[in-house]
């Protein structure tokens, strides 16, 4: 069992995006390529000497191969201990519950997340911190840095470990566990919510629900909370078991890729309430009987219900929400007299918040809600705080959305993704509007005058550390707005979103379809950006 030291070369590439680096398969299995990533983070990381590391992943193509490089080169690396979950599997909320359960130093999670997988697919591998939280951009810049100059990798020469196996087994000098990936992390969500009041609603025949896991990793966690340890019916959770491809599947929630959950929503004899989540257990989607809940309106609606939850009985301190996603939240904050936080899009930009209790309820339009709970999004949490609300109110989804709107008033909203366009036609397209900035304030825009055009700059109120060009936005005087910018997660040409918005006061209003009442801004958005001349496209690829 001797440490080898690997002569390697630098890649260019291995700037981490928005979460993480993530490439497709083939890149990942380029010779070195993953070990020079890995390296990087170790290298990048101070006194790791005997600590312990959590390392997990969604199951997808190349994980158990991940897996056993990485344990083999955190013994080499000197980590004391490695909690791994069985099979391989750890969901992205579950390492962050798991980091900070056992205090370990940090964790690995390797997904591409909602991206496909397969032979064909995307990987992805992803550093948390301490506190259970993506690496910040001080962390991920030092990582890059280092990936640009690395000539050699360290890996001790063993055979590999036993995943399927639940004990410890020993590395040279580091112990690695194989840990139950689900027990942790189900406790947690037992400790937040009332499950016997969760559980009676389950079982009293008169509600039913569809959990859809998309062959992703929330597969084992879906099945042990809500059919074995609140009762519902077996077939509760469909798609449940996690397939290397997500059985050919995108494992995205939202209304085009979570199909077989939508179809039974929306079709004959519909359950009341339905849910998904993707690929590595961070996202959900949140329908009713024949009714979709835009995720912004969840944040907004969960912050508003917060104490009807044990876990947020005493209130919240603070919120906090993604740039672009809908300001629905903001009201209520207002409402309960908390502040409000305007975070750049990712999930690491709210660690500092949530670490220095200034916020404890998070979101992002792109389907991610969480809490103080842990450090990241978190989709069963997000499904299990909509069933306590749901349970403690006994009303169906669709009447809590709407007594919501009639309370504060509507954001209508909606996210526009242009996907694997041309790079250089998408970038000349921010260029173009980053240039157009200076002029737009002020101006008349058709039915809108331009209040602010700006370009997003985020200066983080714990450590006071700096974001900028965080997305292009340009808001109105009468609330509505349109923000644009690149996608930091895709693998292919570039994506563009634009995020639109618009507010609706009046109750009488509140039944219009979300895309036509947003078609003028719509328009508006083509106008500014040229979108079709610049991308050739004449229509998004999705839209949520
Ligand atoms: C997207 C979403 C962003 C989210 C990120 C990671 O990033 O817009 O809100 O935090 O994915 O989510 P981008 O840069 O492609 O817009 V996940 O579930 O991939 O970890
Ligand atoms: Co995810």
């Amino acid at each position: 069992m001797t440490i080898q030291t690997i002569s390697t070369k630098p890649f260019s590439d291995q700037k981490p995006g928005t979460s993480g680096l993530r490439k497709q398969v083939p890149v990942f299995q380029n010779p070195h390529y993953l070990e020079n990533f890995v390296q990087s983070i170790f290298d990048s990381l101070e006194g790791i000497q005997g600590q312990t590391l959590v390392l997990g992943g969604d199951g997808r193509y190349y994980n158990r191969q991940a897996i056993q490089i990485i344990l083999k080169m955190a013994a080499a690396n000197g980590f004391g201990r490695v909690l791994v979950g069985q099979g391989g599997i750890l969901s992205t909320p579950a390492v962050s519950c798991i980091i900070r359960k056992y205090q370990a130093y940090g964790g690995i999670v390797l997904s591409a997340s909602h991206n496909p997988g397969g032979p064909e697919g995307d990987f992805g591998v992803k550093y948390n911190i301490g506190n259970g939280g993506p690496a910040p951009e001080k962390v991920t810049e030092a990582i890059f840095d280092r990936s640009k100059v690395i000539d050699a990798y360290k890996m001790l020469d063993v055979s590999d470990v036993d995943l399927d196996r639940i004990g410890a087994t020993q590395l040279g000098s580091m112990k690695v566990e194989v840990i139950d990936p689900v027990t942790d992390y189900a406790a947690l969500m037992e400790s937040l919510f009332d499950f016997d009041q969760i559980q009676q609603l389950l079982t009293s025949g008169k509600f039913r629900i569809c959990i859809d896991s998309m062959h992703a990793v929330t597969g084992p966690y879906a099945k042990a909370i809500f059919e074995r340890r609140l009762n519902a019916p077996a077939g509760t959770v469909i798609n449940g078991v996690p397939l290397e491809n997500f059985g050919g599947g995108h494992p995205d929630p939202n209304l085009v890729y979570a199909h077989d959950l939508v179809d039974r929503l929306f079709g004959e004899e519909a359950p009341d309430f339905g849910a998904a989540s993707d690929g590595d257990g961070d996202r959900n989607m949140i329908l009713g009987r024949n009714f979709f809940v835009t995720p912004s309106d969840s944040l907004a609606i969960l912050a508003a219900n917060a104490k009807l939850a044990p876990g947020y009985r005493s209130g919240i301190a603070g919120v906090a929400r993604s740039m672009p996603t809908s300001q629905a939240v903001d009201r209520v904050a207002a409402q309960l007299g908390v502040d409000c936080y305007e975070t750049p899009t990712g999930w690491k930009f709210f660690g500092n918040l949530l670490d220095a209790g200034k916020a404890t309820l998070c979101g992002e339009e792109s389907f991610g809600t969480g809490s103080n709970h842990v450090r990241e999004k978190d989709g069963l949490w997000a499904i299990l705080f909509w069933l306590n609300i749901l349970a403690a109110k006994q009303q169906s989804v669709e009447e809590i959305v709407k007594e919501h709107w009639r309370t504060y008033g509507r954001n209508y909203y909606s996210r526009h993704d242009y996907e694997g366009v041309e790079t250089a036609g998408a970038n000349q397209l921010m260029e173009n509007l980053r240039a157009a900035l200076p002029s737009l304030s002020g101006k008349q825009l058709g039915q809108y005058k331009v209040k602010y055009a700006d370009d997003f700059s985020y200066t983080d109120p714990v450590d006071g550390s700096v974001s900028q060009k965080q997305g292009i936005r340009i808001g109105f005087t009468d609330g509505s707005r349109i923000v644009f910018r690149l996608s930091g997660t895709g693998t292919k040409g570039a994506t563009l979103r634009v995020y639109l918005e618009s507010y609706e006061p009046d109750s009488a209003k509140h039944d219009l379809d979300t895309q036509q009442s947003l078609a003028p801004l719509i328009q508006l958005a083509e106008e500014l950006a040229k979108i079709c001349e610049l991308t050739g496209r004449d229509k998004p690829t999705v839209i949520t």
